[in-house]
């Protein structure tokens, strides 16, 4: 007997029927998750013994290099022996220079520091272009410069443009730039998003928000450069760096945070970080998520978005509502 597509469509005007084909779509997930937890685990150990890349004379570009993770990420490239440029903001007191140094007598063959704004599209396009002068490819893209800032309902709105500029099109214009010569070969680019872009937290404010944006962006593009370049989106939280401590994030726009995160909740060590995104992305993975666990709470908000809402709201009591 055929179905128009209309007679199907009256069954979501219907609320009852709306429902129970919601339903009758979660039964079949429930039946199959041990095959997937199964699955999820074989594709764990095959990781361990995947072939990694060979990064020896790749050349690797690292934006936001100066301090944080990325500046340990270009250790471990380094010590990989791939030729590294690497780009921050110019600041007076930047420390480009000494990161420069270091992966040299880390292992990398050579090393070039430029300062430049990725949030400025002519800036973005000018240390593409001069990575290809310099050394005539490109094999990794590394978009991890990023600021962060706490939004609340009281801060001035108009302050916080920066933070969609430099996470947001500051990933966008050297991606855009970077894609040609990625093409050529068989590159990677990997996207620095956070776990706050997947978990919506209370006052993820802009950041967040920029993060969100980023996962988006990068999931849909995979599907236009695959298979010839991988896009490694990686999804950190509750990582010890200057990012997630009180200080930096008071200097930024924006409200202070209380307290060291570190202080409050379990962190994982930066360094053990960098080492495990540059093992990763070297092995292919399309998403990295440390600490590990984090992943779970991805499922639990995607099947049961209430059930996130409930535990956040009772770990990030609401202060507006007294005052
Ligand atoms: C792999 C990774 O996560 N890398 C970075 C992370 O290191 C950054 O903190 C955040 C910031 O948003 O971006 C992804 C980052 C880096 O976090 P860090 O804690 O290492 O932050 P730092 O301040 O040490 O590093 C930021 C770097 O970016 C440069 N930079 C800022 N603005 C610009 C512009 N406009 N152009 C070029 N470069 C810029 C900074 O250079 P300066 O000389 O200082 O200006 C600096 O080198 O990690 C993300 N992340 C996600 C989840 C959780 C955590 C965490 N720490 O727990 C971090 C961050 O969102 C960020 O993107
Ligand atoms: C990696 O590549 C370099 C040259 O591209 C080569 O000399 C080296 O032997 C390779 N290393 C491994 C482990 O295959
Ligand atoms: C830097 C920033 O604003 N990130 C925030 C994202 O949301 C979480 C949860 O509220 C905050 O802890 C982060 O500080």
């Amino acid at each position: 007997m055929y179905r128009s597509p209309t007679m199907y469509g009256a069954y979501f005007n219907n609320k009852f029927t709306n429902a129970l084909l919601y339903y009758a779509f979660l039964l079949p997930l429930l039946l199959f998750s041990p095959f997937l937890l199964i699955w999820e685990l074989i594709t764990t150990v095959q990781s361990w013994f995947g072939s990694t890349e060979n990064m020896s004379g790749k050349v690797v570009l690292i934006t936001g290099a100066s301090s944080g993770l990325g500046e340990l990420m270009a250790y471990e490239y380094a010590k990989r022996g791939a030729c590294l440029v690497i780009v921050a903001i110019k600041e007076p007191e930047s420390r480009l220079e000494q990161v420069a140094d270091k992966a040299r007598e880390l292992g990398s063959p050579d090393v070039l520091f430029l300062f430049a704004d990725v949030s400025k599209v002519d800036e973005s396009r000018m240390f593409v272009d001069e990575t290809i002068r310099r050394f005539g490819r490109l094999d990794h893209l590394v978009c991890n410069a990023g600021i962060g800032s706490l939004y609340s309902i009281k801060t001035d709105v108009t302050k916080f443009a920066p933070v969609m500029d430099i996470n947001f099109w500051g990933s966008v214009y050297p991606t855009h730039f970077a894609i040609p010569h990625l093409m050529r070969t068989g590159g990677k680019i990997v996207v620095n998003a956070s776990s706050a872009g997947v978990l919506n937290p209370p006052k993820g404010g802009f950041y967040n928000a920029s993060k969100a944006a980023l996962i988006s962006f990068y999931e849909s593009l995979r599907f236009e450069v695959s298979p010839a370049v991988t896009i490694t989106i990686l999804t950190l939280g509750f990582i010890e760096t200057n990012l997630i401590t009180a200080k930096y994030l008071s200097n930024a726009a924006g409200v202070p945070l209380r307290k060291d995160i570190s202080s409050v909740l379990p962190t994982m060590g930066a360094e053990a970080c960098a080492i495990a995104i540059v093992d990763g992305v070297s092995k292919g993975a399309t998403s990295i998520t440390e600490p590990r666990f984090m992943k779970a709470l991805y499922l639990i908000k995607f099947l049961f978005p209430e059930l996130h809402r409930f535990y956040l709201s009772m770990y990030f009591p609401s202060k507006s509502r007294k005052n």
